[in-house]
C-alpha cells in the first residue's frame, strides 16, 4: 500500500483510475491551497524540518526532510483494506462492511464526516499565530507538523464527501473552507473550536485535552460500517499520536520549568522569575479539559443511539467489550443534577454512548495529570494538579446550566461567580502568559517559561535547526 507521490494529489485511493473524482478533487486543491495561505501558519519560513507519510503500513510510514511549508504534500491515505472485515456491532452486526454509503444512512454519515473534518481546518486556524511566539526551533517545528496533518485529516474528510456524498457532499467540502474559527457569521461547528489558542501553554493543553478528544472521537468511527470511513480514520490515529505527544511532553516541560523555579526561589509564587506558576497551569487545564468534555455531546442521546443501531459510530475498541454488541438490553448509569445535588440515573446504555466515550477519554486524561504530578514529587514539592469534576464549566449535557465547583458541590451561581477567578485564568493570568510569550529561534536556545525536551526528532539533536526562517 504505498503512495503515488507522481499524482498532483498523492493517494493510495487509485485516484488516476477515476477521472471525474481526480478532477473534482484538483478543482478543490486550490482553494485549499488559498485558505491555507490565508487562514494557515502566520509566521513566514523558508522550509520545516516534517515527516510525510510515504505508506500506511505498520513500519516506517514518515520520511523526514526540509520542506517549504506550501509544498507539503498533503494526500489521501487510507489504511490497508481488510478482507472480509465484518460489522462489529449494532443491527448489522455480523455481516460484510460496506464499500458504498447505504440511502438510509447517508444524512447521518455526512454529518458525522463533516462535523469531524470541520475540526481540522479550525485547529490550524485557531493555532495561526503561535508560531511568531515559539519557544524553540523544537516546538516551532512541532507546531507545523500538527498543523500541515490537520490539514491532511480536512484532506482526508473531504476525499470521502467527494467521493461518496456526491453534489452535496462537494457542497460541504466548500463550506469546510469558508467556516472559520470565532468567525461571528460562519463559525466552526463544535464550541471547543471557536475558542482561541493565544498562548502556547494553550497549545500544550490544547494538544493534550482537545485532541485526545480526536483520538477518541476517530476511534469510534474507524469501528465504523462504512468501510472507506474506518480506513481513513485508522490511518489518521498514527498521524494523531504524534499531536497527542506535543501535548503530554508540551505540559511536562512547563510543569518542569515552573517546579525548578518554586525550588530554586522557594515560592509559589514564580510569576516575577519568568515562570508559568502552578495555580495558573491548574486553572488552565480546567478550562481546556471542560470544554473538551463539552465535545463529547450530551450524556443522553438518541443520535448517538442510532449512529450506534446502525452501524455507523462504534464505542472505544469495540471489538475487546465483553457484550453483545447490540445493548438492546444492556443498562448503563450517567449522572445527573436534580433539585440541586448530584444523582446517578441508570438509563438503556444505547442512549448513554457519549457519556461511555466520555468515561474512557477522561481515565485517560488522568494519565498525564498522574505524570505532571510525579515530575513535581521529583522536586519535592507537595503540590499536586488535578483534574476538576466532569459537571464543572460546562456548556453542553446535563451540567450545563449549572454551576458546579471543581471538587464537584453544587452551587448558585452567585457563589460560583464569585470563584470563578480561582479556577478559570483571569485576565491576569492570561497576560502573564502572554507577556511570556517572546520568539526564541536560535538553535538550541529556548524560553525561560518551558524546560527544553528530553529528546529532538526523529534521533536529531535539540540544537538541529528544525526550520530555516
Ligand atoms: N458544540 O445529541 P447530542 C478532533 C450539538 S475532535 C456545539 O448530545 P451527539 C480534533 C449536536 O451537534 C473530534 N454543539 O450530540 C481535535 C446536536 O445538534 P443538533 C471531532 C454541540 O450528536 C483537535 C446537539 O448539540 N469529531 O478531531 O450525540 C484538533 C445535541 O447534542 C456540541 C467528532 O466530534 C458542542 N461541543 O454528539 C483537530 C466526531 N456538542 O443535532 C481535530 C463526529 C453537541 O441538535 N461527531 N452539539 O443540531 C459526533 O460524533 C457527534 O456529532 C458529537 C455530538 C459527539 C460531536
Amino acid at each position: 500500500m504505498s503512495i503515488d507521490y507522481s499524482e498532483r494529489i498523492p493517494n493510495n485511493v487509485d485516484l488516476a483510475e477515476d477521472r471525474r473524482l481526480r478532477r473534482a478533487l484538483e478543482s478543490w486543491q486550490p482553494r485549499f491551497l488559498q485558505w491555507w495561505a490565508e487562514m494557515g501558519p502566520a509566521l513566514p519560513t523558508r522550509d520545516v524540518y516534517l515527516r510525510t507519510a510515504v505508506s500506511v503500513g505498520r513500519e516506517g510510514w514518515a520520511h523526514f526532510d526540509h520542506v517549504p511549508l506550501p509544498d507539503y504534500r498533503w494526500g489521501i491515505f487510507l489504511a490497508e483494506r481488510k478482507d472480509d472485515r465484518r460489522i462489529a456491532f449494532g443491527e448489522h452486526k455480523g455481516r460484510p462492511v460496506w464499500q458504498r454509503v447505504p440511502g438510509e444512512h447517508r444524512a447521518d454519515l455526512q454529518r458525522l464526516i463533516v462535523i469531524q473534518g470541520d475540526t481540522e481546518p479550525a485547529s490550524v486556524e485557531q493555532q495561526r499565530r503561535l508560531g511568531l511566539t515559539a519557544p524553540s526551533l523544537y516546538d516551532l517545528r512541532n507546531l507545523f507538523q500538527v498543523n500541515v496533518e490537520e490539514g491532511r485529516h480536512l484532506w482526508a474528510m473531504v476525499y470521502l464527501l467527494h467521493a461518496y456524498f456526491g453534489r452535496e457532499g462537494r457542497e460541504e467540502a466548500e463550506q469546510l473552507l469558508k467556516r472559520n474559527s470565532g468567525s461571528e457569521d460562519s463559525p466552526r461547528i463544535l464550541g471547543a473550536f471557536n475558542e482561541e489558542t493565544p498562548d502556547w501553554l494553550s497549545f500544550y493543553m490544547f494538544t493534550y485535552f482537545t485532541d485526545r478528544d480526536g483520538k477518541y472521537q476517530l476511534g469510534t468511527l474507524k469501528e465504523s460500517a462504512f468501510d472507506p470511513l474506518s480506513r481513513t480514520c485508522e490511518f489518521m490515529l498514527k498521524e494523531e499520536a504524534h499531536h497527542m505527544f506535543v501535548g503530554t511532553t508540551g505540559v511536562d516541560r512547563v510543569v518542569e520549568r515552573t517546579a525548578q523555579l518554586m525550588r530554586e526561589h522557594d515560592t509559589d509564587d514564580i510569576g516575577p522569575y519568568g515562570g508559568i506558576p502552578l495555580d495558573v497551569v491548574q486553572k488552565y487545564i480546567n478550562f481546556h479539559y471542560s470544554v473538551s468534555l463539552d465535545l463529547f455531546g450530551g450524556e443522553t442521546s438518541t443520535n448517538v443511539a442510532n449512529y450506534f443501531t446502525a452501524g455507523l459510530k462504534g464505542r472505544w475498541q469495540e471489538e475487546r467489550r465483553a457484550d453483545d454488541h447490540r445493548l438492546t438490553d444492556a443498562f448503563a448509569v450517567v449522572p445527573r443534577v436534580e433539585r440541586g445535588r448530584l444523582v446517578d440515573v441508570r438509563l438503556p446504555a444505547l442512549t448513554a454512548l457519549n457519556a461511555d466515550l466520555r468515561g474512557e477519554y477522561i481515565a485517560d486524561c488522568a494519565t498525564g495529570v498522574n505524570r505532571w504530578n510525579r515530575i513535581l514529587a521529583g522536586h519535592g514539592l507537595d503540590a499536586t494538579l488535578y483534574l476538576p469534576h466532569v459537571g464543572f464549566n460546562r456548556r453542553v449535557g446535563v451540567f450545563a446550566g449549572h454551576h458546579i465547583s471543581p471538587d464537584g458541590r453544587v452551587l448558585d451561581e452567585g457563589s460560583w461567580e464569585a470563584a470563578r477567578g480561582r479556577w478559570l485564568p483571569t485576565a491576569a493570568d492570561k497576560e502573564h502568559v502572554r507577556a511570556l510569550m517572546r520568539p526564541v529561534y536560535e538553535p538550541g536556545k529556548i524560553a525561560a517559561w518551558v524546560a527544553p525536551p528530553r529528546n529532538g526528532i526523529n534521533g536529531r539533536p535539540f540544537d538541529y535547526e528544525y526550520v530555516h526562517l
